[in-house]
This record gives C-alpha cells, sequence and structure tokens, in this order.
C-alpha cells in the first residue's frame, strides 16, 4: 500500500517504472511495460511515472503535451494500474528527477555514453542536430530510478542497456562518495514473450510510437475494426508454422505474431505453438485478431470514458506527485550531502 511508502520503507521491494507522452501508445508498451505495471503493484512498491521530461528530448507541440501525459496516466489506470496501490505521477512535477540528474551527469563517464545504442538508433544520420538530452537521456533515467532507491524496473528489452547504465552510475557514486550501498544494484524486469514487440509491417524493426507508418503497430486507443485490419495485414510468409522454436527463429515475422499471441495469452511462445503448428496464417491471423481485440479493446474504451474527465485524472497525478516527493526529497538531500554541498544548519 502508498501508506507504507517512505524513504525508510525497505528498498529491496521498490518498482519506478515510465512512459513517454509523445505519442499513441501502442501493443509493444503495453506488453513490454504496462503488463508488468500491473502484476508488480500487488508485490510491490510501485511509483509509475510519465516521462515528459524524456519527451521533450524530441520537439512535442507545447500545445498537446500536457493532454498526451494524461493520456499516458490514464492508460496506466486503464490497463489496470490501481491508484490507491501504485503512485502515478508527471517526472517534471517532482523537480528532484532534474535534480539528481545533474549529480549523475557529473558521475556517468562520456565513454558510457557513447556506447548507447538508441541514441545511435534515435538520432540516425543527424547526430549533431540531436538535442544534448538526447544524448544524457539515459543518465536522467538512472535518476528517476535512483531517486527512489528503486530495486526493480519493469520495461521492455530496448531499454536493458540503459539499465546496466543505471547500475554502474549507482556503483561509481557509491565508491567515490565513500557510501556502500547508498544507491541500490537494480534489476530489469524484463522476462517474458512480450519483451520486444517487432512492427508488423517488418519483423526486424521494433514497434514503435515513432513509425511513420501506422499500420506497423496496434494503438491501444485503436477500434476493433483496425485492430483486426491491421492482424489481417500484418506481414508474413507463405508457410504453416513450425513445429519449433528454432524453426521459428528464422521467420522473424512469424516469430514476432507467435510472441503476440503467447504474451496476449499469458503462456509461453512454446505453447503457443503447439496449438498451432501445421496451421497456416489464414487460421492463426483470426484467433491472434479475436485475442488482440478482446484484450486491448476494453483498454481503449476505458481510456475514453476516464479521459472524458480529465479533473480526475489530475487529481491522481496531483496526488501521485505529493507521494513521489515524500520520498525522492530526502534521498535527494541526503545526495547532496554525500557530494559535500552546503547545507542550511539544523535549528
Ligand atoms: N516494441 C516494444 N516491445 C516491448 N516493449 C516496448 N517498449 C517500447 N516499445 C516496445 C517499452 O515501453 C516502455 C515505454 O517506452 P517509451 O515510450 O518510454 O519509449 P520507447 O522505448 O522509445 O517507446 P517507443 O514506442 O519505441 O517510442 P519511440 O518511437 O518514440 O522510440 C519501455 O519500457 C519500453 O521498453
Amino acid at each position: 500500500m502508498t501508506e507504507a511508502l517512505s524513504p525508510a520503507a525497505p528498498a529491496a521491494s521498490r518498482v519506478l517504472s515510465g512512459v513517454q507522452p509523445s505519442g499513441a501508445l501502442h501493443l509493444g508498451n503495453y506488453l513490454g511495460a504496462l503488463v508488468k505495471f500491473v502484476a508488480l503493484q500487488d508485490r510491490m512498491q510501485c511509483l509509475y511515472c510519465v516521462v515528459d521530461l524524456h519527451a521533450i528530448t524530441a520537439w512535442q507541440d507545447p500545445a498537446a503535451l500536457a493532454a498526451q501525459t494524461r493520456e499516458i496516466a490514464a492508460a496506466y489506470i486503464a490497463a489496470g494500474v490501481d491508484p490507491a496501490k501504485a503512485i502515478i505521477f508527471p517526472q517534471s512535477a517532482v523537480r528532484e528527477h532534474a535534480e539528481l540528474a545533474w549529480i549523475f551527469n557529473c558521475v556517468a563517464r562520456l565513454g558510457w555514453l557513447d556506447r548507447m545504442t538508441q541514441f545511435k538508433e534515435k538520432s540516425g544520420q543527424h547526430k549533431e542536430r540531436s538535442s544534448v538530452g538526447l544524448y544524457t537521456y539515459p543518465v536522467l533515467q538512472a535518476a528517476d530510478i535512483l531517486v527512489y532507491k528503486a530495486t526493480h524496473v519493469p520495461v521492455g528489452e530496448d531499454q536493458k542497456q540503459h539499465l546496466e547504465l543505471t547500475r554502474d552510475i549507482a556503483q561509481k557514486f557509491n565508491n567515490d562518495f565513500g557510501a556502500p550501498g547508498f544507491f541500490p544494484l537494480t534489476e530489469p524486469v524484463i522476462e517474458g514473450p512480450g519483451a520486444r514487440i517487432m512492427s508488423l509491417r517488418d519483423g526486424s524493426a521494433k514497434m514503435s510510437k515513432s513509425d511513420p507508418s501506422d499500420n506497423s503497430r496496434v494503438n491501444l486507443l485503436d477500434s476493433a475494426d483496425t485492430i483486426a485490419q491491421k492482424i489481417r495485414k500484418a506481414k508474413t510468409d507463405p508457410e504453416p508454422l513450425p513445429e519449433t522454436l528454432d524453426e521459428l527463429k528464422l521467420r522473424p515475422e512469424a516469430d514476432n505474431l507467435v510472441g503476440v499471441y503467447a504474451a496476449l495469452s499469458g503462456i509461453s511462445k512454446a505453447q503457443a505453438l503447439s496449438q498451432f503448428a501445421g496451421q497456416g496464417f489464414g487460421a492463426f491471423k483470426p484467433a491472434l485478431a479475436d485475442l488482440t481485440v478482446a484484450r486491448v479493446g476494453p483498454i481503449g474504451d476505458e481510456m475514453r470514458r476516464l479521459l472524458g474527465d480529465p479533473a480526475e485524472i489530475d487529481r491522481v497525478l496531483q496526488a501521485g506527485v505529493e507521494k513521489a516527493r515524500a520520498v525522492a526529497g530526502p534521498v535527494v538531500a541526503e545526495t547532496k550531502r554525500l557530494v559535500g554541498f552546503w547545507t542550511p544548519p539544523t535549528r
């Protein structure tokens, strides 16, 4: 329960994660992140932020950003995150994230950031025109996590390298400032067939908000008809589904669709294959479309209902800000003391 959440609470059980308000949420975000958010909220203290500071590393329309932030919060709740159990808040409203990120900018090494593959992918051919924020994004992510001394971070596989960097920063800070164990070495929670959902148009590209083709992804706000149509049109090959995972691995689009089926059903890919081996996509795709509509459709409906009452979403976010700051404030104060910053005399 959130009432038990305090800086003194056992760090062995704290979860932090977030999603950027940078576009429409899709099935990859749902299976890679949101499903795990819901599963963890009954077992651990959970903080789920809408990472708007990360979103502005690429241009966001100021007139749309606050609405997009509410939309992500609505997606969390519609997917099953319970604001009475987990803390939901916008990242920029808890200024301790940015404050700790600056200190971590001075701990992280340039060589570490130079190795980050996501920056290379997102900056593409135009590195010199990317924002500095996009480059230091993983340092802010480390601050998001460690400002709560979070020990577990549910994310998709694309975030694995950033979480390794978070551990490196925690370890270097603890060593540099003679504070063993001050920041925990956070564990990623990545496992499962939903950890890397690929584009419906290209089995070698990640399903992504920024893909220019809307047919590459199922959006949580898509209608049932649109979802079914996108699954029907998904790129496949002419062969029936194979018997073994080794054969499936050689067929990226088929592998991806079986992975989606498995993740939505809560079974392994091997179990999904045992249901469909030998059958063609003419049989498999309708089953996948029905399942996707059954799981995603109600989330979209609930999001639309929640977005009809923005004041209620704002109440959830405001309550979340207060609870999150109550944890982050003392952690940043102690961090500043360890660094040697001047602090006001206590009376
Ligand atoms: N395709 C995916 N499969 C599984 N998990 C995914 N995630 C994203 N794409 C997939 C996970 O969703 C969470 C939130 O992601 P994000 O919005 O913060 O950033 P992102 O990873 O950059 O997401 P997108 O959709 O791919 O956005 P763009 O197009 O802007 O890059 C994270 O846990 C992420 O792992």
